[in-house]
């Protein structure tokens, strides 16, 4: 396989530096003129390159000047800085992180062979070895809540109905891989993983580099719904750390970086921890079958109210605490016009009588987590939830779960939310429900059910672990669908040929 790979990459390096890229329409006049190509752990850790890795880890690791590109702590600033998450451009702005951090990886080792592997946590679910031996000399060695990642794994972001890129848009690949399995193999690793500061952990980048493969994958052979560069999408650039920025429009495709991967097909399923004991867990989580919906939780009840222009509550419940026990939060809705609001928004745009528009401007409906906070217990991370809007009370709430599941939560988005909280303000976390409210059977809409299913890894904490000061459904005035028809990228992109 080793001799498939070199020559792989000696034809792509011929290649590009035969192209003369920076001539075409609408692509960017980029120096890049040789393509590496990123292996797998399992492949890396017998090359030459094994090495240069270690050694340049050792070293980073050690420096402890901040202001320094070889310290670990100048890559962990950056992240918790500049890094995108939650919002436009997560995939696009880690690209550029990860280029800028490869370089260094060459600089400080002094083998400008060397790249980033990825972890292909479809084939392993398993933390490599090399990650979790202690011996004090060991570079890689961090503690960690959890060892295997299997239960954050979801086939969700391959769906062939997952067409479009950008997050604000349904069917979107970029926020559908954000919030799983991206978020989850931070929280379900805990430590210093499931922080904003989780650079410190080499994994980090081995995560990043399959989540970026991941999106190359998926993106191929046709680019998908990415927008095209000449797209006002890319225009601008990045600003990875305090001092290196790169134009995002360089982050369209992994060559513009000088990368591509050994294996560019997306996961086709879940391996094998999938079927253990002989019997196949179904969601990853506590929703068993036969069970129906977790059991509602005795929360007191907030009512409708303006929250801001165009936001409005149509009601909540305060002071929730998540522990190791799945809860279900039950949200009346106090007022029949809120009710026909969410008639109204339960049908897709193209599939509504023409003329009809949503009431009031109101075109979507989010679930909010306001005033969130990670509690002592469950500091350490280990373990995330899965939110989900009304499952099924009885029956098998885990055979349709997928068509309810708003998304995902724990220690690392609650962080990131704080960190884009302006000081002292609330963390938020905000979940598009529109498009799974129109997959919903039209009940009336007298009362919602939010449910938030725990999943655990093998040593996940016990006791309250997450609190959150409101939970509350709301209409808005922002568009949920992305109804501009899409301009396929022209001949000259690299998707194209
Ligand atoms: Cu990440």
């Amino acid at each position: 396989m080793s001799l498939h790979r070199i020559s792989r990459r000696v034809f792509i390096q011929g290649a590009a530096s035969a192209l003369a890229l920076s001539s075409l329409p609408g692509r960017p006049a980029f120096a890049q003129t040789t393509v590496r190509i990123r292996p797998e752990w399992q492949e890396f850790r017998s090359t030459t390159e094994y090495a240069s890795l270690i050694d340049a880890i050792r070293t980073m690791r050690a420096n402890t000047n901040a202001g320094s590109r070889s310290s670990l702590q100048y890559w962990a600033n950056a992240h918790v800085n500049y890094g995108q998450h939650a919002i436009p451009y997560f995939l696009g702005w880690h690209r550029a992180y990860l280029y800028y951090f490869e370089q260094q990886l060459r600089i400080v080792s002094g083998n400008n062979n060397l790249v980033l592997p990825y972890w292909d946590y479809y084939r392993n679910p398993q933390i490599p070895a090399e990650f979790t031996d202690p011996a004090r000399d060991n570079p890689l060695y961090l503690p960690r809540t959890n060892t295997n990642v299997f239960s954050a794994l979801t086939l969700s972001p391959f769906n062939p109905s997952i067409w479009n890129f950008q997050r604000g848009t349904s069917n979107a690949f970029e926020p559908l891989l954000e919030d799983a399995p991206h978020n989850p193999v931070h929280n379900i690793i805990g430590g210093i993983m499931g922080t904003m500061q989780a650079p410190h952990d080499l994994l980090f980048f081995l995560h990043h580099a399959n989540v970026d493969r991941l999106w190359h994958a998926w993106a191929l052979p046709d680019g998908k719904g990415i927008p095209w560069t000449s797209s006002p999408y890319w225009s601008g650039s990045f600003r990875v750390s305090a001092d290196l920025t790169l134009p995002r429009s360089q982050c369209y495709h992994p060559n513009w970086v000088g990368t591509d991967y050994a294996d560019n097909t997306t996961p086709t399923a879940l391996p094998a921890q999938a079927l253990k004991k002989g019997r196949i867990m179904r969601v990853q989580a506590q929703l068993g079958r036969q069970r129906g919906r977790p059991p509602v939780g005795d929360f007191a009840a907030t009512g409708p109210r303006a929250i801001a222009a165009g936001r409005r509550s149509i009601g909540g419940a305060r002071d929730i605490g998540l522990t190791e026990n799945s809860v279900s939060v039950q949200v009346p809705v106090a007022q029949d016009a809120d009710s026909r609001r969410l008639q109204t928004l339960a049908v897709r745009p193209r599939e509504r009588p023409q003329g009809a528009t949503p009431a009031d401007g109101y075109k979507s409906v989010v679930v909010v987590l306001d005033n969130i906070r990670m509690l002592p217990a469950g500091k350490a991370g280990g373990f995330y939830y899965k939110v989900y809007l009304n499952l099924p009370e009885r029956g098998d709430a885990a055979a349709t779960a997928e068509g309810h599941l708003l998304g995902t939560i724990g220690s690392f988005e609650i962080e990131a939310a704080s960190h884009h909280a302006h000081h002292g303000g609330a963390a938020q976390i905000t979940f598009p429900a529109t498009d799974v409210l129109a997959n919903l059977p039209a009940d009336g809409f007298r009362e919602l059910t939010v449910s938030l299913v725990r999943v655990s890894g093998n040593n996940s904490p016990k006791g309250r672990a997450i609190a959150i000061g409101e939970m509350r459904v709301e209409v808005s005035t922002e568009e949920a669908y992305d109804l501009t028809p899409h301009v396929a990228p022209p001949a000259n992109s690299p998707y194209r040929r």
